[in-house]
């Protein structure tokens, strides 16, 4: 129910009133949502917070899938994607590391916002967190890059099953974590 009301409310409203930004200030919505937000600074804080609400949800829903035992991005990879493991490992010494930095971020992150995992200009892996419906693809941003895997840490993410507890959210959360889908965005990255 907490993600049923995250996904039909919350970031329903997103979406419709990035439309109407959009509409209001003449951005084509046919263009990557990805041009506006580099150069969000220029527009609206409705496209601001709209846009960036769109997009980073959308993301967050294909980061998750169905729970599964034994979640992990390594174990099954076909030869060609061991890229990801060496990019995690170049990035963050090892995955626990990565992922106690990563939840870190979440769980340190005051008030409402986001932890993201984003290669930078150079194509490191970097973690970090955003305020509000920032994110790394915004030119306003302190952590600038290609987002590769998003989580919301906004109450509303969570506060109607863990209540206060941000932190039991955030350690169930990689119970879920669609690794494909974080393989997809690797390989988009070029
Ligand atoms: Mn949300």
């Amino acid at each position: 129910m907490t993600m049923e009301i995250h996904y039909s409310k919350h970031a329903s409203a997103y979406s419709k009133n990035l439309k109407d930004a959009a509409q209001a200030e003449g951005v084509d919505m046919n263009k990557p949502l990805e041009e506006v937000l580099a150069r969000i600074s220029k527009y609206s804080a409705k496209m601001r917070n709209n846009g960036g609400g769109h997009y980073n949800h959308e993301m967050f829903w294909q980061c998750m899938r169905p729970k599964q035992t034994g979640n992990a991005p390594m174990g099954n990879l076909p030869a060609g994607q061991a890229s990801l493991q060496v990019a995690i490992d170049k990035g963050f010494g090892s995955f626990d590391t990565f992922k106690k930095q990563f939840a870190d971020a979440g769980k340190n992150r005051f008030g409402s916002g986001w932890a993201w995992l984003y290669a930078d200009n150079n194509k490191m892996l970097k973690i970090g967190s955003s305020p509000n419906q920032d994110n790394p693809l915004m030119d306003i941003s302190d952590i600038k890059g290609f987002p590769l895997l998003a989580l919301d840490v906004w109450e509303h993410a969570y506060y109607l099953k863990y209540q206060n507890k941000r932190a039991d959210y955030i350690d169930n959360w990689w119970n879920v974590v669609n690794w494909d889908y974080f393989q997809i965005r690797f390989v988009k990255m070029g």
